[in-house]
């Protein structure tokens, strides 16, 4: 049976890391207006974090602006720059997020209650399936936390997720462009894996809304439709549910969708991104650079059959 693994020594960061918030605390500098005076609906509020860097790739973070303006969120639109003109007006707060299913102890988390159980930063690269990436310093924290939290049972076999799909706040869900609600899912010990992240930020402030205010998932071994943004939901399931983007379209959408150069999508080749902001292209990695971590998840399975 799958057994929940414990977080590696590595993710323990050194005191020297904590971040800019503890350090000017330390210095004695105890008011801090932007923590008192921003509105809760406001996302350009800084939050306390620890630097975890465990992961670090090589290459520097993305401009923010590039990150935040270029951006999938078909509940606010078709178009790259539609999510950051139309979701300016979703409500972030008040907002919580329901966890249950096979769980021993389902219940409903508030979004700052999730918060204090403290964010860490992880600097992780993006891969869409359409070619284009990033590299996103995100705040969060682990998947494998709210695991631990609400203890699934033994049938737990899958987590779903389940996004925000509010007709008045996103006039797109009215239209049948794809099977609202925005729905992905990872199987149990995909979602216990160290790397899997539930980010409430980015960039040292709270989550744009047009990447995922205020909770989304990151799972950075995937292609990016798998991180499904503004959460309300998640649910542990028995049986293997079905997804949005597999629904949409089978045959170009698996359920896995691991990043994988080597098997090309119906409409684009793997083999190489381009950096949002960049021109020049570069090589898709395998898993997404993340080979190392999450390569024994698939051992033995065809991943060409498993895209
Ligand atoms: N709810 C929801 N989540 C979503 C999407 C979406 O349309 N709706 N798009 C996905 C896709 S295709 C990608 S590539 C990433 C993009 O995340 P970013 O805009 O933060 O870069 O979000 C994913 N999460
Ligand atoms: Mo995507």
């Amino acid at each position: 049976m799958f057994r929940f693994p414990t977080p590696p020594a590595s993710e323990i960061t050194p005191k020297t890391q904590w971040s800019r918030r503890r350090l000017l605390l330390a210095a004695g500098a105890l008011t801090l207006p932007s923590f008192t005076r921003a509105s809760p609906n406001d996302t350009a509020q800084p939050l306390p974090y620890r630097r975890n860097p465990a992961w670090d790739p090589d290459d520097k973070p993305t401009p923010f602006d590039a990150v935040s303006s270029y951006n999938n969120f078909y509940e606010f639109g078709p178009d790259k720059d539609s999510p950051k003109a139309n979701a300016q007006s979703l409500r972030i707060s008040p907002w919580t997020v329901t966890v249950d299913g096979e769980i021993a102890r389902p219940q409903t988390f508030d979004i700052d209650e999730i918060i204090r159980w403290g964010l860490e930063e992880r600097i992780y690269r993006l891969r869409c399936v359409e070619g284009w990436s990033a590299v996103i310093p995100w705040l969060g924290l682990p998947m494998s936390e709210l695991i631990r939290r609400v203890q699934p049972t033994s049938k737990a076999k899958y987590a779903v997720f389940t996004s925000l799909a509010d007709p008045a706040q996103m006039p797109r869900v009215r239209l049948p462009v794809l099977d609202w609600p925005y729905t992905e899912a990872l199987r149990i010990d995909e979602a216990a894996n160290p790397l899997t992240l539930l980010a409430v930020g980015m960039y040292g402030n709270r989550l744009p809304r047009q990447n995922g205010a205020p909770i989304r998932l990151v799972v950075p071994w995937k292609y990016g439709f798998k991180s499904a943004k503004s959460i309300v939901r998640i649910h542990f399931a028995e049986q293997a549910p079905r997804t949005t983007w597999n629904k949409a379209a089978p045959h170009e959408y698996g359920f896995y969708a691991n990043v994988n150069p080597d098997v090309a999508h119906r409409r684009w080749s793997q083999e190489s991104e381009r950096r949002l902001g960049e021109f020049r292209k570069r090589p898709t990695l395998p898993y997404n650079g993340y080979a190392e971590q999450v390569a024994h998840l698939y051992a033995g399975m065809d991943l060409r059959r498993n895209y």
